[in-house]
């Protein structure tokens, strides 16, 4: 018996040496650890031996059973290891390669200056205020002060809808009348960004969809000082702090008196240049004192209540401040363009 066991443990570590992957292995346990393995068998079979041979016997069946649990253990390692070896060839990964850049997402650049006006407006105590796109006729024109075939209305080309009476708003100016018929009679600071629509053709310096920013501010005491002097600090805010403005006479219906605010121009600095058409001005925005029929109309009695509104449109800031000579790029959807910004 003891030869056999000499035997056994050399053909199991043979097999073993010779199991090449790791069902060879799993199958070769199988037959040499197992339950029913011959080992077992001859471990079982000490019982019959004769007595003095079984210390010897189990000793060395002991030590087969050693050999064969280590050497397993080890050429399974070695396997896991050679493993790991081939993955790590095979999938080979260079963390020195540069990676692919991200195409990253940018905010329109009329998007940018919309959003740059709101937050210096903001910082000015003024709120956000959103009012809708599609308007009635009234709000667009009456109650603004233009009635039905006024010749003001030449001012605004109207995107007129299958109903009548409702039309695509020409300008953010009615939401000053949903402001003030929901807060009279509280004071208001308000600005209302918003898209425009007018049915006008198309040319560099007109489109036919562009943005604005409304504003209003109605109280007890307002002035056209006051009016003067909040453009003039929104001006030096959002172009440079030490920029100079001026006010010139303008005519709306919604407003009275009305004025223009052009700041100086940045490129030639007032010595005039082609940008600012060798004027040295380059015009911002409209504004005036509400008109007291708007006020009126809005909910304010107009001998206790003024106020000044203006409307700027960020397409047209964005023009001048980037130099920018046709407004169609902003919508032409040409990457190289909105790329820049
Ligand atoms: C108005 O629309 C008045 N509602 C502004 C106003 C509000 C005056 C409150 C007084 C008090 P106007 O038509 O000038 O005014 O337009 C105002 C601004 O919108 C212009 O200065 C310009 O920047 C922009 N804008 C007007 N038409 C276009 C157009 N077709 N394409 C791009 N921007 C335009």
């Amino acid at each position: 018996m003891l030869g056999r066991l000499e035997s056994l443990e050399q053909e199991g570590l043979r097999d073993l040496s010779a199991a090449a992957d790791e069902d060879a292995l799993q199958a070769w346990k199988v037959r040499y650890l197992g339950r029913s393995a011959e080992l077992g068998r001859v471990l079982d079979g000490l019982r019959t031996a004769p007595k003095e041979e079984r210390p010897a016997l189990g000793k060395r069946a002991n030590q087969v059973k050693q050999a064969f649990e280590s050497a397993f253990e080890a050429r399974q390692q070695a396997m896991a290891a050679g493993r790991l070896e081939r993955s790590l060839q095979t999938e080979r990964l260079d963390v020195t390669l540069p990676g692919r850049p991200l195409a990253r997402g940018r905010l329109h650049p009329a998007t940018q200056t919309l959003r740059q006006i709101v937050a210096i407006w903001a910082e000015m105590g003024f709120q956000v205020y959103r009012s809708r796109d599609v308007e009635s006729d009234a709000f667009n024109f009456e109650l603004l002060n233009i009635p039905a075939h006024h010749p003001a209305r030449d001012m605004w080309d109207t995107f007129y809808t299958t109903t009548p009476g409702v039309v695509l708003r020409t300008h953010t100016s009615p939401g000053q009348i949903h402001v003030m018929r929901e807060r009279a009679p509280a004071p208001i600071r308000v600005v209302l960004p918003g898209m425009c629509y007018r049915y006008e053709q198309v040319s560099a310096r007109s489109e036919i969809q562009f943005n604005q920013v409304e504003g209003l501010a109605v109280g007890r005491h307002i002035t056209f000082g006051d009016l003067k002097g909040t453009l003039t600090a929104f001006a030096r805010r959002f172009f440079n702090p030490d920029v100079r403005t001026r006010f010139r006479a303008a005519h709306f219906p919604f407003t009275e008196p009305s004025a223009e605010m052009d700041v100086e121009c940045f490129v030639c600095r007032g010595s005039r240049c082609a940008v600012c058409k060798y004027t040295g001005w380059l015009e911002v925005l409209g504004s005036g004192m509400v008109h007291p029929t708007v006020l009126a109309n809005g909910g304010y009695d107009p001998a206790e209540f003024s106020g000044f509104a203006f409307g700027m449109g960020p397409e047209r800031i964005t023009m001048l401040k980037h130099r920018i000579e046709d407004i169609r790029a902003f919508w032409s959807n040409d990457l190289r363009f909105l790329e820049q910004f």
